[in-house]
Parts: C-alpha cells; structure tokens; sequence
C-alpha cells in the first residue's frame, strides 16, 4: 500500500534487472525485488555465521570477539571452518549481500527513471572492501592477508600492516586519500553551512536563494561552484577518498615491500635540493 499519495504514480512495475515481475512488490514502505531477497538471505547466513563462529572461539565480549582469516600457509585454499573457513564464508556472504545491496539501488533508480550515482558511489565503498579482503590477498598469494572480523582485533591489524611498512603515513597514495577524506568534509561543511544560513534569515525577512548563496562566495572569494557544481564536487572528492584508499593499500605489498619513507629517496635525491 502506497502511504503517501504521490507513491501511486512511482509505485509501477518494471525496471527490474533479473526475475522480471517476479519479485516486484513492496512489503510496507520497502520494495523488495530479486536482489532484496539476496540481500536479505546473504544477510541472515552471514549474521549467523559471525555468531556461530563466534560461540567457538575464546570469548562472547563484543569488542574482543575475532574471527580471523586462514593462517598463510593454506595461501589461496579453502581452509576448514575453525581454521579460517568461517572468514571465507562470511566474507563471501558480505560480498554477496553488499554487491545485491547495490543491484537493488540500481533497480529502484530505473524504476524511477534516475541516474545510477547512489549505486556507484555505493559500490565504491564496496570496492575498498573488496580491495582489502580479495584483491590484495589474491595478489599476495594468500587469504591470510585480509583483515580479521573483530572490533580491536581489526584494530590491531591495522596497526601492524602499517608497522610492516614502517611509517605507512609516507605511502603517497594515504597521503592523497586523507587529504581528500579532510577536503570531503571540508566541502560539506562548506555547503551545509551555506545552505543553512540560507534558510535561516533573520526573523521576518524571507528565505535568501541560490542567487544570495551564489552572492556570498563571489563576495568572499570571487567564485562559485554553483548549486549543481558543489554536489558534483561532493561526489568527485568522495569517491576519489575512497578509491585512493584502495589503491593505497593494494600497492602495499604486491607494489612495495620495504618501508614506505624509503619510497621517497628517489625524490630527495631530486637536484633542487640534493646538495643541500
Ligand atoms: C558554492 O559556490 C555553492 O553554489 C552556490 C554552493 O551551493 C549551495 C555551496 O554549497 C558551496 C560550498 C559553494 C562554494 C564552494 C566552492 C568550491 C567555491
């Protein structure tokens, strides 16, 4: 049942990527489609592994909880469940669910006739992910490789990735992926705080418009990127943050194996300022 009266007319069959009509219903406000039924059972299959995985292991504490990938010496096998197995097939599930996650974006999108940028961004996140628990190990020879499933223990490897590669704030691809994580809040900061002001004038004056808001930054520093421009900056900043995140811990290992301010010698060697 539509709950509001405009959801008649966005409430239409079609759009689907797999299933045809066959799941293209909504349960209350929620469509459901083929891919909220994968969503969901890879959901539930992997929450009950994370659990089941769990009640083997040392402790119920939640921050101590750790469900570790295989030891490297099962490289890129399949590993029994104790030994390893439950990450493989809770990560599986993850993937499963994330990417059915982004194809049921994707069909709401076409039914509504939209863009697919909510999906990609999604997806980008996804990727991140995807980089650190499959690409990287793939390229590294073993399972091994990928992130334990545990609120410290996750911590933890964290840290001694980094330690591996001594000071992992030199590799230049971090570097690019902070700035643009700072720069991405400093743009929503930015625009938040302009549309804000916008909508909140002084008592009995009328709300001021894209014009004022054009207005001010032309004022403050000659430019404006545009009501249309600052979202399309928002998108590029947080993407690329997340797409340097990938990149920066893929290259760590099957690019770079020593430690990473070693990387920078070649630019210190650079004759501006070798003799100095
Ligand atoms: C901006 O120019 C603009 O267009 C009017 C916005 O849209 C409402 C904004 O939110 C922001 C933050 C700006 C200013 C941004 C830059 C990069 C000059």
């Amino acid at each position: 049942m539509a709950v509001l009266t405009f959801e008649k007319k966005y409430r239409v069959r079609g759009g689907t990527l797999f299933g045809g009509d066959l799941f293209d219903f909504w349960v209350g406000p929620f469509y459901v489609g083929f891919f909220g039924v994968t969503t969901l059972f890879f959901s539930v299959v992997g929450t009950a592994l994370i659990i089941i995985a769990a009640a083997q292991g040392d402790t119920f504490n939640i921050w101590r909880i750790n469900i570790a990938p295989p030891d490297l010496s099962y490289g890129l096998a399949l590993a029994p469940m104790r030994e390893g197995g439950y990450w493989q097939v809770i990560t599986i599930c993850a993937l499963g669910a994330f990417i059915s996650w982004a194809l049921r974006q994707m069909e709401i999108a076409r039914k509504l006739g939209m863009g697919l940028h909510i999906p990609f961004a999604y997806l980008t996140a996804v990727f991140a992910f995807f980089t650190l628990n499959v690409i990287r190990p793939v390229l590294m020879g073993a399972w091994g490789h990928g992130f334990p499933y545990g609120i410290f223990s996750h911590l933890d490897w964290v840290s001694n990735v980094g330690y591996q590669y001594l000071h992992f704030h030199y590799n230049p691809a971090h570097m690019i992926a902070v700035s643009l994580f700072f720069a991405t809040t400093f743009a929503l900061s930015l625009h938040a705080s302009l549309v804000l002001s916008a909508i909140n004038p002084k008592k009995g004056l009328p709300v001021a418009t894209a014009e004022a808001e054009n207005t001010f930054y032309r004022d403050l520093i000659g430019y404006s990127i545009g009501t249309l421009g600052i979202h399309r900056l928002g998108l590029f900043l947080a993407l690329s943050a997340g797409i340097w995140s990938a990149i920066c811990i893929v290259i760590s290992g099957p690019f770079w194996t020593r430690g990473w301010p070693e990387w920078w010698n070649w630019w210190l060697q650079i004759p501006i300022w070798r003799g100095l």
